[in-house]
């Protein structure tokens, strides 16, 4: 790009990110009133902490693509992607725990769906910079990504018994880890990835474990321990706001640090 470019590319995301953080609060007020967050209120300051890192991240994200070689800016775009829709669902969940002190369960689950294959998708994306990947990768990965999914969702909704619908999202989660481990990403990562591929895709299936291990035991204590759901929604929503910090912003972390160093090879 030339430097006009550039320099017309930043002014133009800076005005664009001005107008994403604006918009929300002014919607806020009209459907909820003007609660204000208290300072005793730690679980409403980590939802305003993790909003604005997912803010930060996405800028961060964003004016990073520039730097790197032109096959590794679509891994940057979607971790930007990751976060500007997550930090939009932080805005609207913020506001409604602070207004109300419950959790905002459908408001997580919308933002699930658009990120997690999203998120999913960029193994197949970091793979496909430096190797061919067959293009039933991507479709297995987001298949066995809705189908987890599609049971927690069933299950919360009350469409489905919360038992039933919580094994059908573990097979769906069981899949995934199989399919980066054992099955044909895993493969293709151990046998045709450069060494920054491979280092990047291991952090990132540890992440879909461990840091992902974090939402089932979630539902399990919220709906299968037959304990009242409002005792846990304090320690419930702080822990799912660290879970998303790590899922979302170091996940996308660990894909820059593999874009910059592959870009900077030559
Ligand atoms: C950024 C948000 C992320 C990474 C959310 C991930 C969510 C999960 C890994 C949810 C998993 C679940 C199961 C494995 C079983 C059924 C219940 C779910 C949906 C909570």
């Amino acid at each position: 790009m030339t430097s006009y470019l550039k320099s017309a590319y930043n002014k133009a995301f800076m005005f664009f990110m001005f107008c994403f953080m604006i918009t929300p609060s002014s919607a806020k007020a009209a459907t909820l009133g003007s609660a204000n967050l208290q300072s005793s209120d730690l679980v409403g300051v980590s939802f305003w902490v993790i909003s604005m890192a997912l803010v930060a991240a996405t800028a961060f994200f964003f004016l990073e693509i520039q730097r790197v070689s032109p096959k590794w800016k679509t891994s940057l775009t979607v971790s930007g992607l990751v976060t500007l829709v997550a930090a939009t669902h932080y805005f609207y969940m913020r506001d409604v725990w602070v207004a109300t002190q419950s959790t905002p369960t459908v408001y997580r689950y919308i933002d699930w769906l658009i990120t997690v294959p999203l998120l999913m998708v960029e193994f197949y994306i970091i793979l496909s910079a430096v190797t061919n990947v067959p293009g039933r990768v991507f479709w297995k990965l987001i298949i066995g990504t809705l189908v987890m999914l599609i049971g927690g969702y069933v299950g919360e909704a009350g469409l489905m018994a919360a038992t039933p619908a919580f094994v059908i999202g573990m097979v769906g989660w069981a899949y995934i880890i199989f399919e980066i481990y054992a099955g044909e990403a895993g493969q293709i990562n151990a046998s045709s990835a450069t060494p920054a591929v491979q280092e990047a895709f291991k952090l990132m299936r540890t992440i879909v474990v461990v840091g992902w291990a974090i939402y089932p035991l979630g539902y399990y204590f919220g709906y299968m321990t037959g304990a009242p759901a409002a005792d846990s929604a304090k320690t419930l929503n702080v822990v799912y706001n660290l879970a998303d910090f790590v899922n979302k912003i170091a996940f996308g972390v660990i894909i820059w640090k593999c874009a910059v160093s592959e870009s900077d090879k030559r």
